[in-house]
C-alpha cells in the first residue's frame, strides 16, 4: 500500500509513544481522520467541540507527556486556539492539527465556505503562530515529511504547543515512509564550560549560606527534573517549600517538605523560611501577579539562585547552555550538608475536626472528606476558583498528583482537561473538584466520560456564583443561574450509560455519594455539593484582596 501524508503524521504521533489522538470531525479534515485511523498503534477519541478537543489533549499530555488535537478549518481551530494558547501557558507539547483548504484554492480567488469569506487562506496559520512554538501549513506531499518533523521535534523540545495544517486533498497523497523517530528526540547537547562555571557559582552562594530554602517552580515538571529536585533536597538537608502552581511536583512526605510559598497565604512557617533564608534555591518558577500574591511575594537580589529550564542566575552571573536536569545533578554530587532551615520546623498538616453526619456541608468538611480520599494513585484537578484554595491546603500522599491551570486559568478547563487525562492514565484515580460557574463553560464534556466509561469523580461546588470574582471585585455579574448539575447525568447518560449524579447538602451525604463513586468503576459520577455563597477558604479571601489591590493600580503619571 502507498504510504501518504497521514500516514506520515500518524507514525510519528504514534513513534513519540501516543496511544490516542483527540478529535472533531469536519469536512476539512474527514480524509485525515481516515488516514489516521489506518495506525492501529493510536485510537481516535471524539470530543464535543474543538476547546474541549483541546483541553482534553492538553490533560492527556499532562499525564503522558504530549499530545495531538485534530480539527477543522476556522471554525474549528479557532476555538482550539484557546486551549492551544493555555497548553503554551502551562508548558505542554500539544500539537494542534487542522484540515484546511484544497491546496489548489489557495491563491485561487475563490471564497471558501467556513472561511471569513475573503480569499487569503494564511489567516489561521498566522493566528496559529501567536499561541504556538512552530506552525507550518501543508499544501504538497514533497514538504510534508520536513514540516511535521520540524513541528513535532519543537513542540517536544520546548515543551510547547505546536500547529500544523494540512490541505484537504494532500493528507490522502503519496509520501515517503518515516525513519527512526530518535532524530526527533534528541536532546540538544550541554556546553560543559558553562554547566562547570554555572555549579561553581551556585556552589560558592550555598558553602557561604546557612539558611538554604529550596523553592520548587511549575516548570519543574516540564524540564523533566522532579527527580533531581528531590536527589537534591536529599543532599541538602534544606527546608523544601513549593509555589502554588507547582503542588503535586515534589514529594509532599519527603523528610525536608515545609508547605506552600505563597506569600501571605503561605502554609504555616513557610513564608518565614523563604524571607528570612541566606540562599533561596528558586527551581523553575513562575513569578507572576497571581503566585506573587499580587507582586508582594516575590524573592529577589542577591540570596536567590535563580534556576530556570535552561538559565541559572546567581551572583550577578548568568549562564545557559544546559538542561536544569544536568544542572541539578552537578549540583546534588558536590553540594554541602545545609539543614538548619528543616531543623525544628515541621511540613504543614490539613487538620479540620469532622463535622456530624446531619450538619450542614461545609467548605471545610468538603476539603477534609476529599483529602481523605487522596491516594499515592490520586490525581487530582483542581478548576481555577476557590477549588485552588482547597487542592494547595490538602495534604497529598507521596505519588498523589495535583493539576491546575494557573497561567492561564480558563474556566472549565478542568472537565476536558481531565477527560484527557483519565483517556492518558487509566491506571490512575481521577477526583476533579469544579465550581458551578466553571461547569457550565464546558459540562457536555463529562458525556465523553460516560461514552469511554472513565470512573472520574467530579466534586461540583454549588455555590451559586463566581466566588472567587466575588473575592477579588463584587458585582451583579458574578451570579449565575443555577443548574441541576447532578440531574444532568441523566441527560448524559441517555439510557445507556453508566455516570451517576447524586446530591450532597449535608456532611453524612456527602460521605455515602462518595462510597457510591467509588463503587462506580464504569462511569463517571458528579457530586454536587450544595454550600453557602460565603463559605469560602479564607486563603481566597486574602489572596483575592492582594490581587484586586494589583489590578487595580492608577495609571503611571506622565
Ligand atoms: C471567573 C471565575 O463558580 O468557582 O469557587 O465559586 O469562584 P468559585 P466558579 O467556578 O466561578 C469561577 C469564577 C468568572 N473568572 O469565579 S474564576 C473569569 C474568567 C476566566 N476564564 C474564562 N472566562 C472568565 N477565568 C474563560
Amino acid at each position: 500500500m502507498a504510504y501518504t501524508v497521514g500516514m506520515y503524521l500518524a507514525e510519528r504521533l504514534a513513534q513519540i509513544g501516543l496511544k490516542h489522538h483527540f478529535a472533531v470531525a469536519g469536512d476539512y479534515n474527514l480524509v485525515l481522520l481516515d488516514q489516521l485511523l489506518l495506525n492501529k498503534d493510536m485510537e481516535q477519541i471524539y470530543c464535543c467541540n474543538e476547546l474541549n478537543c483541546g483541553f482534553s489533549a492538553e490533560g492527556y499530555a499532562r499525564a503522558h507527556g504530549a499530545a495531538a488535537a485534530v480539527v477543522t478549518f476556522s471554525v474549528g481551530a479557532i476555538s482550539a486556539m484557546n486551549a492551544i494558547g493555555g497548553a503554551y501557558a502551562e508548558n505542554l507539547p500539544v500539537i494542534l492539527i487542522s484540515g484546511s483548504p484544497n491546496s489548489n484554492d489557495y491563491g485561487s480567488g475563490h471564497i471558501l465556505h467556513h472561511t471569513l469569506g475573503t480569499t487569503d487562506y494564511g489567516y489561521q496559520l498566522e493566528m496559529a503562530r501567536h499561541v504556538t512554538c512552530a506552525a507550518e501549513s501543508i499544501t504538497d506531499a514533497a514538504s510534508a515529511p520536513a514540516k511535521i518533523d520540524h513541528v513535532i521535534r519543537t513542540a517536544l523540545r520546548e515543551r510547547k504547543p505546536a500547529y500544523l495544517e494540512i490541505a484537504c486533498n494532500v493528507s490522502s497523497a503519496e509520501c515517503p515512509r518515516p525513519g527512526p523517530v530518535s532524530s526527533l528526540l534528541a536532546e540538544p547537547a550541554t556546553d560543559p564550560v558553562s554547566l562547570k562555571a554555572a555549579l561553581e557559582a551556585s556552589l560558592s552562594a550555598l558553602n557561604k549560606a546557612e539558611r538554604v530554602v529550596m523553592l520548587v517552580g511549575s516548570k519543574i515538571r516540564a524540564a523533566d527534573a522532579q527527580a533531581q529536585a528531590v536527589e537534591l533536597a536529599d543532599r541538602l538537608g534544606c527546608a523544601v517549600t513549593i509555589m502554588s502552581a507547582a503542588k503535586g511536583f515534589f514529594l509532599e512526605d519527603h523528610p525536608g517538605f515545609r508547605g506552600l510559598y505563597w506569600g501571605e497565604v503561605s502554609s504555616p512557617g513557610a513564608q518565614e523560611l523563604v524571607e528570612n533564608a541566606d540562599v533561596v534555591l528558586c527551581l523553575a518558577p513562575v513569578f507572576n501577579d497571581y503566585s506573587t500574591v499580587g507582586w508582594n511575594a516575590w524573592p529577589k537580589g542577591d540570596k536567590v539562585l535563580l534556576a530556570e529550564p535552561n538559565r541559572v542566575t546567581v551572583g550577578g552571573q548568568s549562564f545557559e547552555g544546559f538542561a536544569l536536569r544536568d544542572f541539578l545533578k552537578g549540583l546534588t554530587d558536590r553540594a554541602p550538608s545545609k539543614p538548619a532551615t528543616a531543623q525544628g520546623t515541621h511540613a504543614p498538616k490539613l487538620e479540620i475536626k469532622p463535622a456530624a453526619r446531619d450538619a450542614r456541608l461545609t467548605n471545610d468538611e468538603m476539603a477534609r472528606q476529599i483529602n481523605a480520599m487522596l491516594t499515592p494513585n490520586t490525581t487530582l484537578a483542581a478548576e481555577t476558583g476557590d477549588s485552588w484554595f482547597n487542592a494547595m491546603r490538602m495534604n497529598l500522599p507521596g505519588g498523589a498528583r495535583v493539576e491546575v491551570e494557573m497561567q492561564w486559568g480558563h474556566i472549565g478547563w478542568s472537565v476536558p482537561s481531565t477527560f484527557g487525562n483519565a483517556m492518558g492514565s487509566k491506571d490512575r484515580q481521577h477526583i476533579m473538584m469544579v465550581g458551578d460557574g466553571s461547569f457550565q463553560l464546558t459540562a457536555q464534556e463529562v458525556a465523553q466520560m460516560v461514552r469511554y466509561e472513565l470512573p472520574v469523580i467530579i466534586f461540583l461546588v454549588n455555590n451559586k456564583g463566581y466566588v472567587i470574582e466575588i473575592a477579588i471585585h463584587d458585582g451583579p455579574y458574578n451570579y449565575i443561574k443555577n443548574w441541576d448539575y447532578a440531574g444532568l447525568m441523566e441527560v448524559f447518560n441517555a439510557g445507556e450509560g453508566h455516570g451517576i449524579g447524586l446530591h450532597a447538602k449535608t456532611a453524612g451525604e456527602l460521605e455515602d455519594a462518595i462510597k457510591k463513586a467509588q463503587a462506580n468503576k464504569r462511569g463517571p459520577t458528579i457530586i454536587e455539593c450544595s454550600l453557602e455563597r460565603t463559605d469560602c477558604t479564607e486563603t481566597l479571601i486574602k489572596w483575592g484582596k492582594r490581587v484586586a489591590a494589583a489590578n487595580s493600580r492608577k495609571p503611571q503619571a506622565v
